[in-house]
């Protein structure tokens, strides 16, 4: 394992250096924590609009990646100033990696990990909508965190 992990480590650095991505095809590398090599890959699934649960199979299905979670360094904002520079994708909402679906009111991350609360990632007043709103998007025109409707079709962003 450790020898694994070294080797990991060794061609990511690689990667670095030859200029090389080091995410899967459609993955887009983002650096939130520059004291971290290794890169957040990000997927924006722009070829059909899916309700959370298909959202959250397609990232399976997809290099093994998972909703986005989004609560790590500045991972959040970088991803915001990312579609705020595609004026296609303005009017538009994103699935990331978080429910309450299990306990009304607790918000988790597919992980499991408790997500952040209020400010600077949920949008004033949300979550809201209660059992009705169980899955958390990215929302127009802020992108800020919201609590999007049961079944509500949108884009999806995968991480690994
Ligand atoms: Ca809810």
């Amino acid at each position: 394992m450790r020898n694994f992990l070294a080797l990991t480590l060794l061609s990511a650095l690689l990667g670095l250096t030859n200029g090389q991505s080091m995410c899967p095809p459609l993955f887009i590398e983002f650096f939130p924590d520059p004291a971290v090599p290794m890169p957040v890959c990000i997927h924006f699934a722009m070829d059909a609009k899916r309700d959370w649960h298909a959202a959250k199979d397609y990232c399976k299905a997809n290099s093994g990646s998972s909703l986005a979670m989004l609560d790590t360094g500045n991972l959040h904002y970088e991803i915001i100033d990312y579609i705020l520079g595609n004026p296609a994708w303005m009017d538009e909402g994103f699935h990331i990696g978080c429910t309450d679906e299990i306990h009304e009111g607790t918000w988790l991350w597919t992980d499991g990990t408790p997500v952040s609360t209020g400010l600077p990632h949920w949008y004033p007043g949300q979550p809201d909508g209660y059992t009705k709103e169980n899955y958390g998007c990215l929302y127009y025109t802020d992108f800020m965190y919201n609590s999007c409707k049961n079944g509500q079709m949108l884009y999806t962003i995968c991480q690994i």
